[in-house]
This record gives C-alpha cells, sequence and structure tokens, in this order.
C-alpha cells in the first residue's frame, strides 16, 4: 500500500498523524545513547533517505500528515559530503502559536537514564547564501517532545543582520528567547558546532556553539526548564533530536 493510503505507516498504533515518528514503530525507545548520524549516504540505513530520521516536527491535526511537511525534490540528502541541504527554505516557523515548521527532521532517543548528555550538530557554511541574513532567518537544533510547541532550540539567526546564536525555550507554545551576539564575524564563520548538554537530574539545557572547530562558548546560563520537557528530559517518553531549518 502507498504511504498516502496506509494510515499508520510503521504500523505501531499511533495513526501518522499524530505520530512525531511515523516511521520508528519504537518512537525511540530502542534508540540508546550514544547516537552518532554521520549524514552520510546509507548511514545508519533507516529512515527518511538512510539517514537516522524517523519524523517530522509537527502538531496534531487531523490534516497534518508527516509527508506534508517536506519536499523530497527540495533536499539534498547524503551523498559523499555527509549533510542534509534544505534548497529552499519556507517561512514557516514553530514559534508560538505559528506551528506550521516545516522540514524540522527528527528522530527519537532514549533518555530512560539520569545520565547527562549532549546533543551536537555540525553546520557547514556558508550560511544565509552569503546573503545578510533578515527577519526570522535561523538553522540549527532542538530537543523537544516532537512537537512544535514543546522544545528547546540553539540556532544561527539574522539578529538583524550580522548574525548572532539564538535560545528558544517554549513550554505549551509560550517562548522566551535569548539572543546572543556572535563571536567573530559571520563571514569567517566556516563551521559552526552547536551543543545542547542535558542534565536530566537536574532538570538544565546549557546551550554553547564553537565556530571553525574552536573552543566551545556556553551562551547564557544552564536553562531550567520545565513540563512536558522536563519529562521528556527525565525519559517519561522519547526525546526528539533535530535539525531545525527555520525561516
Ligand atoms: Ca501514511
Ligand atoms: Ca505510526
Ligand atoms: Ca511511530
Ligand atoms: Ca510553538
Amino acid at each position: 500500500m502507498s504511504d498516502l493510503n496506509d494510515p499508520d505507516d510503521d504500523n505501531d498504533g499511533k495513526n501518522d498523524n499524530i505520530d512525531f515518528f511515523a516511521i520508528d514503530a519504537n518512537n525511540g525507545a530502542g534508540t540508546n545513547l550514544p547516537v552518532q548520524y554521520p549524514l552520510l549516504n546509507n548511514s545508519p540505513g533507516t529512515g527518511f533517505f538512510g539517514l537516522g530520521f524517523t519524523g517530522l516536527m509537527s502538531n496534531q491535526q487531523a490534516s497534518n500528515n508527516y509527508l506534508n511537511n517536506f519536499d523530497p525534490n527540495n533536499l539534498i540528502a547524503g551523498g559523499a559530503a555527509g549533510v542534509l541541504s534544505i534548497v529552499a527554505v519556507s517561512p514557516k516557523d514553530a514559534l508560538g502559536n505559528l506551528n506550521n515548521q516545516e522540514n524540522a527532521f527528527q528522530f527519537g532517543v532514549n533518555t530512560s537514564t539520569s545520565v547527562p548528555f549532549t546533543v551536537n550538530s555540525r553546520m557547514l557554511g556558508p550560511f544565509f547564501n552569503n546573503q545578510t541574513p533578515s527577519g526570522s532567518q535561523s538553522q540549527g537544533i532542538y530537543i523537544g517532545t516532537g512537537d512544535q510547541s514543546n522544545y528547546l532550540k540553539i540556532t544561527l539567526n539574522a539578529n538583524g543582520g550580522p548574525g548572532g546564536i539564538q535560545v528558544v525555550t517554549e513550554n505549551t507554545d509560550a517562548p522566551i528567547i535569548n539572543q546572543y551576539a556572535l563571536s567573530g564575524t559571520l563571514s569567517s564563520v566556516s563551521t559552526l558546532d552547536l551543543y545542547l548538554s542535558v542534565n536530566p537530574v537536574a532538570g538544565t539545557v546549557q546551550p554553547a556553539y564553537a565556530i571553525n572547530g574552536g573552543q566551545k562558548i556556553n551562551v547564557g546560563s544552564p536553562i531550567q526548564v520545565g513540563g512536558a520537557l522536563l519529562n521528556n528530559i527525565r525519559g517519561a517518553a522519547a526525546m526528539a533530536v533535530a535539525s531545525f531549518p527555520l525561516r
């Protein structure tokens, strides 16, 4: 049967429109840390394009099939370089009540232990197509429940033109936004490493970044999280981890 006609593609009893990991029947429970997905062709060989992603950040709506949240013709996935590129990024966002974010590929991980862990991703420049970024343009990573209402993200954002590091914590669609200046000029950044260091016992997340493989720079103090995100961090449900190609 075509996935378009199959309401539950991974046969886990959760229909596609409410399944944050629509092609993972274990919904992250079988994905134990450490996990490394190099985004190279067929590594790990499961998930979308064989790269390990098993769902898209989405909110529960009857009309919201995950297949509507990306266009395979708009992606460069895998290959020898080990990258996932979105060609044309749509002006959509998970911020606040918008909740129409597209292309936010994610996978679930089992965080059922109290062991601290760090989510790390490397992004390759040039950023913003070598143009001066504007508006709400950003790209980065997040952790969360899998929906667009409860997450913590760190992004490289426009910051009014020079680029900056933005951290957003959202609890039931109420965002807390923190903006930080970039250490160095945007044009000098060829690789940007983003980090979210999670302490499940303390219920905190420390965001950080590094430029061109250099020293890790913490932004702000560890963020105390609550609500669904805190339950998520403490292993009440699989945690979503992902790339965040924002508008
Ligand atoms: Ca389907
Ligand atoms: Ca399902
Ligand atoms: Ca599933
Ligand atoms: Ca939201």
